[in-house]
């Protein structure tokens, strides 16, 4: 499969740190990747699953148990998880590119169709970052738990503590420490996280979102992926939202919670991912040609859209029995 990389490089103003961010697609060979999958009604669109990126493994998994009549939580959840113990996916779970000090920090959250929410920030060692994330939202009254206490936690539940920085990460963060001799210049390579959302056979909306974040980030530094609102936000009644990109710019526009707030002023998914991404590249001043941004996002109907700042983001969709790779439509056309 061909596989295109997108760089773009971002300035945080504030923290006197530029990131350069790499994000990898292949949705020109959108055909290859097409399945379709027999014992589906193509007229119903329920049970249906969108993630961000090409994720083809991850949306069949999820959409595995929606049609055995899994609820949608379970279905992002588990889909999410084939991703995090995907190795060779360098963004997320094991396998994940380390911040600049060479440790492996993962974000993650998730919210069910009744807004509950769970999520974990600066979580090392434990491979299913999104799991530790359920188990906050269900088994404690808390929303977020943060670096050692979130291990500690994971541990506490069963969660496996293993070293999470694997052998070809471990190389490209030594390859990138020469290259940038700490430089305040970081390339991002192959940097995917992964948002899901599912809507089950009752019509019920969850979502997830889990990454290892920006690669050779500052220590201690979390992106938009584990925060309620920025990085995922699900109101059962309208529909939810999932981000990926320069976290620090979703969380500014506060992009997740925005989207789901246009749809339930009225607009289509795909307007408002669009709107969406036009607060920040129509902010006066915004270096959008810099950085990426993408969301996709789904409504109470099953219709979703998704919308990027640049070319090459996609969205995997399986609905109708077809689990496929969609590219992204984009602001930057210039
Ligand atoms: C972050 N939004 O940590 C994440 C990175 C990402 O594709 O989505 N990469 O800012």
């Amino acid at each position: 499969m061909k596989r295109r990389n997108f760089i773009k490089k971002a300035s945080l103003t504030g923290v006197g740190l530029t990131v350069g961010s790499s994000l990898i697609n292949c949705a020109d060979t959108p055909s290859e990747d097409k399945k379709v999958v027999a014992g589906f009604s193509a007229k119903e669109t329920l049970p249906m699953v969108i993630a961000t990126w090409h994720v083809i493994d991850a949306t069949a998994k999820a959409m595995d148990v929606l049609q055995a009549g899994g609820n949608a939580l379970d279905a992002v959840e588990q889909g999410c998880m084939v991703e995090e113990a995907n190795e060779k996916g360098q963004s997320v779970g094991k396998g994940g590119l380390p911040d600049r000090d060479g440790n492996v920090t993962l974000d993650a959250c998730i919210m069910d169709k009744h807004g509950n929410c769970g999520s974990v920030v600066y979580l090392q060692n434990i491979m299913h970052a999104v799991s530790v994330a359920r188990k906050v939202m269900e088994d404690t009254p808390h929303v977020m738990l943060a670096g050692e206490g979130a291990k500690q936690f994971a541990v506490s539940k069963g969660f496996k503590a293993e070293d999470l920085l694997t052998d070809a990460s471990k190389e490209a963060w030594k390859t990138w420490k020469v290259e940038a001799q700490y430089k305040p210049i970081i390339n991002i390579e192959n940097h995917d996280t992964i948002g899901m959302l599912a809507i089950d056979k009752n019509g019920d909306i969850s979502g997830a979102c889990t990454t290892s974040g920006l690669a050779y980030k500052m220590r201690g530094r979390v992106g938009d992926s584990p925060i309620i609102g920025s990085g995922l936000f699900v109101d059962n009644e309208i529909g939810g939202c999932v981000a990926t990109g320069l976290g620090e710019e979703v969380v500014k526009t506060v992009g997740s919670f925005l989207v789901v707030e246009l749809m339930r002023q009225g607009k289509t998914p795909q307007d408002a991912c669009e709107e969406a991404i036009s607060r920040i590249v129509n902010k006066p001043n915004s270096d959008y040609k810099n950085f990426q941004v993408g969301y996709i996002a789904v409504n109470k109907k099953g219709e979703t859209g998704s919308y990027s700042i640049h070319q090459w983001f996609s969205m995997t969709k399986f609905q109708k029995g077809v689990n496929e790779q969609i590219q992204s439509d984009y602001f930057n056309k210039a």
